[in-house]
């Protein structure tokens, strides 16, 4: 049986959507977000830096959002929701699915530590503003390639818990704008999901 180590509104919920998605049977260690939990030892020995998400598949314990990703469609899914090595859209599928820890992961903690997570008196404007223009960019490259398409690769594929994951949360975060309206569908058509409400919704 599948074992996710989860807090929620965190990367975690990739991985809860994509079991969900996926209907796999699974076990839930919803944690709260907090020091006390992800860093104790018992959490620092299935990650060393008490970080979420981790899921465990029998022997094997894993963490990193996007290797977990990966390592369920290819274990538990035969490869499935991702283009063949072969097709002409894996080079983009690889493009995507990294897009988001490489690009967008960073400028989006910091806006959440700059607007959310410190006190007022401690929030620095021309960090947040750094981090903002480089969110934008990054949303108005994705913007441009969802130009005429529904999903980023194909149909709806591994790509959208990593990328589609972050411009849901950017997009919570205001970071979404009318000048793009292709991204503002793409969220919509991704939060419409059963399986992702059902991620977001637990706790
Ligand atoms: N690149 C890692 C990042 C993992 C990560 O930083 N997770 C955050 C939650 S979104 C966390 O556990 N933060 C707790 C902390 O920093 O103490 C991944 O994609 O899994």
């Amino acid at each position: 049986m599948l074992k996710l180590h989860y807090a929620p509104n965190s990367r975690a919920e990739r991985v809860l959507w994509l079991l969900e998605e996926l209907e796999l049977p699974y076990e839930l260690n919803s944690m709260p977000f907090h020091p006390e939990a992800l860093k104790s030892d018992e959490h620092r020995k299935r990650h060393p830096l008490g970080r979420i998400p981790v899921l465990e598949d029998g022997d094997v314990s894993i963490y990193e959002s996007g290797a977990i990703i990966d390592y369920v469609l290819e274990k538990h899914k035969n490869g499935g929701l991702k283009p063949s090595v072969d097709s002409p859209e894996y080079p983009y599928y690889l493009q995507w699915f990294h897009f988001c820890e490489g690009m967008i992961a960073q400028p989006m903690n910091t806006i959440v530590v700059h607007t959310i997570l410190l006190p007022p008196e401690r929030r620095d404007e021309t960090v947040l503003g750094q981090a903002q223009r480089l969110a934008s960019k990054s949303l108005t490259a994705i913007e441009t390639a969802l130009d005429g398409k529904e999903y980023l690769v194909g149909d709806f594929s591994g790509v959208e818990f990593m990328t589609g994951h972050c411009c849901t949360k950017l997009s919570d975060l205001g970071c979404v704008t009318d000048e793009m309206p292709n991204l503002k569908a793409y969220v919509e058509r991704i939060k419409a999901r059963p399986a992702f409400q059902k991620a977001i919704s637990t706790t």
